[in-house]
């Protein structure tokens, strides 16, 4: 099986290789490629799970939280990011690599109402008979440094192709709506820059901290209202 020096690839991407290096760089997208009609599937496979769990909770037969997915989001991980992750665990680009390594290849985003509702979902995930899961991040019960909050579950699924069925790794991050807010616009402030400012970094964290209150007194009153429609 073909494997490529990461140095090459990363040379490529910053554009800093020579000519001849070229083509390792069209042999390493042709394998990224290859992958990525697998993963869209498996991603499809994961989406189709979660919508059916969810408009069961919601059905008027199922006494259930209603709405606690509010959207999806998925993606393929893009090719030079794939690169990168694999230079930061001083690994080579090869199919292999990536399968084994990048289990973050295809991603999906499940945004919820509540935090009780992303340990809902999970429970009945983990309930599929064809579910596996692999690993649990939890950035709920212990947040990053940053703030950032999310739970993500590494899972695997069987996806039937034309002639094989093949085990796919699916990436899961659970955040709420409230969390979402604040790491969408993080991201796009901080995360992939290296900006070091530790009094921006403090800020970030607070807004994280007081979000974190809010969405809990939310969740209060909606515990309370539900107690006060049993009653
Ligand atoms: P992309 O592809 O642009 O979405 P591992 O897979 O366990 O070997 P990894 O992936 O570094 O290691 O683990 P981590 O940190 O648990 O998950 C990385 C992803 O979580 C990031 O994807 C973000 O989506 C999210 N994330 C992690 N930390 C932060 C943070 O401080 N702020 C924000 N806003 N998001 C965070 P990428 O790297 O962006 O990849």
């Amino acid at each position: 099986m073909p494997e490529f020096p990461i140095a090459q690839l990363i040379d490529i991407l910053n554009k800093e290789s020579k000519a001849a290096n070229h083509i390792t760089g069209i042999e390493a997208i042709e394998i990224y490629q290859e992958l990525e009609v697998y993963y869209r599937s498996a991603l499809d496979e994961v989406e189709t799970k979660l919508f059916n769990i969810d408009r069961e909770l919601s059905s008027n037969s199922h006494r259930g939280r209603k709405n606690s997915i509010h959207q999806i989001q998925k993606r393929i991980k893009r090719f030079k990011s794939v690169v990168y992750k694999l230079n930061r665990k001083h690994l080579n680009y090869s199919k292999e690599a990536i399968i084994r390594n990048v289990q973050d290849f295809a991603g999906l985003r499940v945004i919820c109402s509540y935090s009780d509702d992303i340990y809902a979902l999970i429970d009945s995930l983990s309930r599929h008979p064809d579910v596996e899961i692999l690993k649990v991040k939890n950035y709920l019960e212990k947040p990053k440094p940053s703030g950032y909050r999310s739970v993500h579950v590494v899972i695997e699924v069987p996806v039937y192709f034309l002639d094989e069925t093949k085990k796919m790794k699916v990436e899961i991050q659970f955040r709420t709506i409230a969390m979402d807010f604040w790491a969408s616009l993080e991201h796009s402030l901080r995360y992939k820059n290296d900006l070091e400012n530790p009094e921006l970094s403090k800020k970030l964290q607070d807004i994280s901290t007081e979000i974190d209150r809010l969405e809990n007194e939310m969740l209060h009153i909606r515990k309370e209202i539900e107690n006060l429609e049993e009653n």
